[in-house]
């Protein structure tokens, strides 16, 4: 098929080119896009929709914010990637930015989450190693169950998903599963194992379902860690950038209203943060792993980077697209539209068979339908929803995710609400 046929597709004809000639590792929703901008994306048709999954919280931002487009096209043209073989007069200036702006003393740049993941276990084990005096190669880990933290062969190993984890064997070793929200369990693993030396978490598990933990969990579990010289290590990718209604879910309650550089006493700070998605505003792959020096300092030159980690492209954007969050308010507009769609969604499901809850923070929310894991119900939901103009994807079988750009205005929310509801309401029994 000629390039200029293929400008002329069908959105079947583009959906079967994939099938035809792609990994089937996906099962999209069957809508081919084409354009976004802010909350709006396109499909090729021209037909207008609402993003109510944000790239998986990528597009904090909105899509193609015109901060971030200038910024890229302006390196675009200008230096797009030295290596670290050589400095940028990009990094050090992000480097500065984002440390102070999280509270932190020191940055590792890589590119995806993932990566970000596997950068933090290798830091938490050689931690272990030179600083805890754990014996060499035993070092573990305690994750959760129902975790999702990435897809490298390492990151799946201490997956509880079979979808995730099966036949992609033989497995890393040194992780130890507990339950999500159970701090008990937490202290019971730490206080007898001595060569433990971190503990990786979500603050909300979003692929899991959008779980938001008790109240006190995190801080909670940053305590226990301390009490047993453990890392505490809070995967942010998703939770993190303004997507909870505060900069980072860790920041528990605070509002961020007067930028407090995160001493509010409602901040637990972890030992090691791990950030990416809309740490570049969904422009390009960035993430980062910030700790304290002593922690850091474990990695010395030649132990650890990557081809594109934290190239000049990588390192403007992400300073834009922090800039954003905060000039933007986009934490304080999260948390308010968040509350209003949570109380708007109840008021339907007090009077609904069909949704049995709807849970979140901020703008990370997820409705539960009345459907067993395996059925279909939510999937139709989401094709409803994809043909009255809302594009949503369901998680676990029977959840669906919320998750619009931060930058969605009150009465585009409403617009939004009212679809969800009259496509809800067109399945109740
Ligand atoms: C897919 C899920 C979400 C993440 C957390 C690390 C990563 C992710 C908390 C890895 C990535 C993405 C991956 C993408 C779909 C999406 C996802 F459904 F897979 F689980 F958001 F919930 N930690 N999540 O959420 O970051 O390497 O992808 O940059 O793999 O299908 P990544």
């Amino acid at each position: 098929m000629s390039q200029k046929t293929l400008l002329h597709t069908t959105q079947e004809e583009q959906i079967a080119l994939e099938k035809t000639h792609g990994a089937h590792d996906y099962h999209p929703i069957p809508v081919v896009l084409e354009k976004g901008e802010g909350v709006y994306l396109w499909d090729t048709d021209g037909k207008k929709y609402f993003d109510f999954l944000s790239a998986y919280s990528a597009v904090n931002q909105g899509h193609c914010h015109p901060e971030l487009v200038r910024v890229m096209q302006e390196q675009a043209t200008t230096l797009t990637l030295t290596s670290r073989a050589f400095h940028n007069n990009r990094l050090g200036n992000y480097m500065a930015f984002a440390t102070e702006y999280f509270g932190f003393e020191a940055l590792l740049p890589m590119n995806t989450g993932a990566e970000g993941v596997e950068t933090a276990i290798k830091i938490t084990r050689k931690w272990g190693y030179l600083r805890k005096g754990i014996p060499k190669d035993q070092a573990k880990i305690v994750v959760c169950s129902n975790n999702f933290h990435g897809r490298t062969t390492t990151v799946i190993s201490f997956s509880t998903d079979p979808g995730s984890h099966d036949y992609f064997g033989p497995h890393t070793p040194g992780f130890i599963h507990i339950p999500y929200n159970d701090v008990a369990a937490l202290q019971e693993v730490l206080e007898n194992d001595p060569h433990i030396a971190g503990f990786l978490v979500e603050p909300i598990q979003g692929e899991a379902g959008v779980y938001t933990p008790d109240e006190n969990y995190i801080a909670a579990c940053k305590k226990v860690c301390e009490d047993n010289q453990v890392l505490f290590i809070a995967d942010e990718i998703q939770t993190g950038i303004a997507r909870t209604g505060s900069l980072l879910a860790v920041c528990g309650n605070c509002s961020c209203e007067n930028h407090c550089e995160r001493q509010a006493d409602t901040f637990t700070k972890p030992d090691i943060l791990i950030l990416g998605k809309a740490l570049s505003g969904g422009m390009y792959p960035v993430s980062a792993v910030l700790t304290d020096r002593h922690i850091m300092d474990v990695i010395q030159p030649g132990q650890h980077g990557s081809t594109f980690g934290g190239n000049p492209m990588a390192a403007s954007l992400a300073k834009k697209a922090l800039e954003i969050v905060r000039d933007e308010n986009l934490m304080q507009n999260a948390r308010e539209l968040g509350h209003y769609f949570r109380a708007q969604i109840q008021n339907y499901i007090n009077t609904s068979e069909l949704v049995l809850q709807v849970r979140g923070k901020g703008l990370l929310n997820a409705i539960v339908i009345n459907d067993s894991e395996t059925g279909q119900m939510a999937w139709n939901i989401c094709l409803r929803l994809r043909d009255k103009g809302l594009l949503a994807k369901p998680t676990h079988g029977n959840i669906i995710r919320f998750a619009p750009p931060l930058v969605i205005t009150k009465k585009q929310l409403d617009s939004c609400i009212g679809i969800i509801t009259e496509t809800l309401a067109s399945f109740e029994k």
